[in-house]
């Protein structure tokens, strides 16, 4: 292959040997600095009978103690920073579910590793800088915006700093500047796109060839979707606000799992129920530990998110490791009668058909003490109009297509264009109703 490798990204390409020494290096200080900075750090591994120097080898991550949100929300706000807040020059929070939000902290150090870690993601889509970038990413204390700001500046590309919403705004700044490359979440993109098909022009009036979406779970059938309805090109980016926010990895050219940036985040899967590391190729919960990070360095961070990874060397000639789309976050698995339900799996099932459109919903609700769900899922127009008997047997397609994939059939009801909320940013796919039975949402 003689496609130019950005010179940011020679470490994607590193001897193996190489890699896992730096990787060393760079636990056993990370290790040091957490254990001499932080207390709770230092307490947990205390606990666990261990020191730094009890760090030997890439394997003994598995002796220190994990590091769970609770720590984060625990600590709130600053009791996990290993730099004096005069080192300090960023800060980020992601909402939690409950009250307040978890604070992550950046020197120029950890900024400049951010920065570099986004280039290397944008130069892995073939992005250069001679591409005009609309970030829609929301700007502020979430890290999506910021981060592929700085990221895409570094490459040289052009940016559009245009934050999240305003999407006739958005579909406007597309066409006038010449945009050739989108940032924002999937869910985002397919409400644009849909904005776009009911507009006075079409994709193959804009120079856009390629997405950069993440920040959510989505499916191989939802980037299908959306390669043949807008003619781009969308590669999956992962990433988290406690490791350093988008960047942590991104998909290549192959499109087949996403390379995880090695020599700045040291990745284990664990069983999820155990926490035992499981080996290569089985699927468990991601945990990471960051290797260059000063101000808020993470030791073992359970991720929550669901995946394996893949063993085979990549096509692209990339020697860091790839991880499978992330199927789910463990928190987000419903059990119904018995059986573990995902809502990626729901996703899945419903865009394998013809008829259904990427927007739905999964009401969540409890009777007589068991959860229970319901599908809510919008069916294109022209349909809606057919007769009931037809819209009956389409139902009962969609039910057996998700009863296919989870072995369950649940309730699915058809709904027009446009009644299911649109996301601007993160898309809610659950609906919780199980506190506030018959209440609205
Ligand atoms: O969502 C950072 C980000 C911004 C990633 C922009 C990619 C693009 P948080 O708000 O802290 O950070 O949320 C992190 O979002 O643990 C996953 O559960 C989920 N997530 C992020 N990227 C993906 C993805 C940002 N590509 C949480 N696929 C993570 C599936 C994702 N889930």
């Amino acid at each position: 292959m003689t496609t130019h490798i950005h010179p940011e990204s020679m470490p994607d390409y590193l001897d193996l040997n190489a890699l896992r020494k730096v990787q060393l290096e760079r636990l056993r200080h990370t290790v040091s600095r957490c254990y001499e900075n932080v207390a709770l750090f230092r307490s947990r591994m205390e606990e666990a009978g261990i020191t730094p120097a009890d760090i030997g080898s890439l394997e003994d991550v598995h002796k220190l103690p994990f590091t769970e949100k609770s720590d984060l929300r625990d600590t709130y706000p600053y009791g996990l920073f290993a730099a004096p807040m005069a080192q300090v020059v960023r800060l980020h929070a992601s909402s939690g579910t409950t009250g307040k939000p978890i604070v992550v902290g950046y020197t120029k150090a950890d900024l400049d590793v951010w920065s570099s870690v986004m280039l290397r993601s944008f130069a892995a889509t073939g992005i250069t800088h001679g591409d005009v970038i609309q970030n829609a990413y929301g700007y502020g204390l979430f890290t999506g915006g910021l981060g592929a700001h700085y990221g895409a500046e570094r490459l040289g590309a052009t940016v559009v700093p245009i934050s999240g919403g305003n999407t006739e705004r958005q579909i406007m700044v597309m066409k006038d500047f010449g945009v050739t490359g989108v940032c924002c979440t999937p869910s985002y993109f397919v409400h644009i796109i849909e904005k776009i098909k009911a507009g006075a022009f079409g994709f193959e009036d804009l120079k856009v060839r390629v997405g950069i979406f993440g920040a959510e779970p989505w499916t191989c059938e939802m980037r299908n979707y959306i390669e043949q309805e807008s003619g781009i090109r969308a590669f999956d980016i992962y990433g988290l606000s406690e490791i350093i926010g988008p960047g942590v990895g991104i998909e290549c050219p192959e499109q087949a799992g996403l390379h995880i940036f090695e020599d700045h985040f040291l990745m284990e899967i664990v069983d999820p129920q155990t926490g035992e590391p499981l080996p290569d190729g089985e699927e468990g919960e991601l945990v990471f530990t960051t290797l260059t990070k000063q101000a808020f360095p993470m030791i073992r961070y359970r991720t929550h998110d669901i995946t394996s990874i893949i063993k085979e060397k990549c096509d692209c000639g990339r020697t860091i490791k790839r991880i499978k789309r992330i199927r789910s976050r463990s928190d987000d698995m419903m059990i119904i009668r018995g059986v573990n339900v995902f809502p990626s799996q729901i996703e899945a099932a419903l865009l394998s058909l013809r008829e259904t459109l990427p927007h739905y919903q999964i009401i969540l609700t409890n009777k007589g003490g068991l959860d229970q769900i319901d599908v809510e899922v919008e069916v294109m127009q022209d349909l809606i109009g057919d007769r009931i008997r037809e819209i009956e047997e389409m139902r009962k397609r969609i039910s057996h297509a998700i009863e296919n994939i989870i072995g369950l059939r649940v309730p699915v009801h058809l709904v027009e264009p446009g009644a299911i909320a649109r996301s601007e940013g993160k898309a809610k796919r659950v609906v919780d109703r199980r506190n506030k039975q018959g209440g609205a949402q």
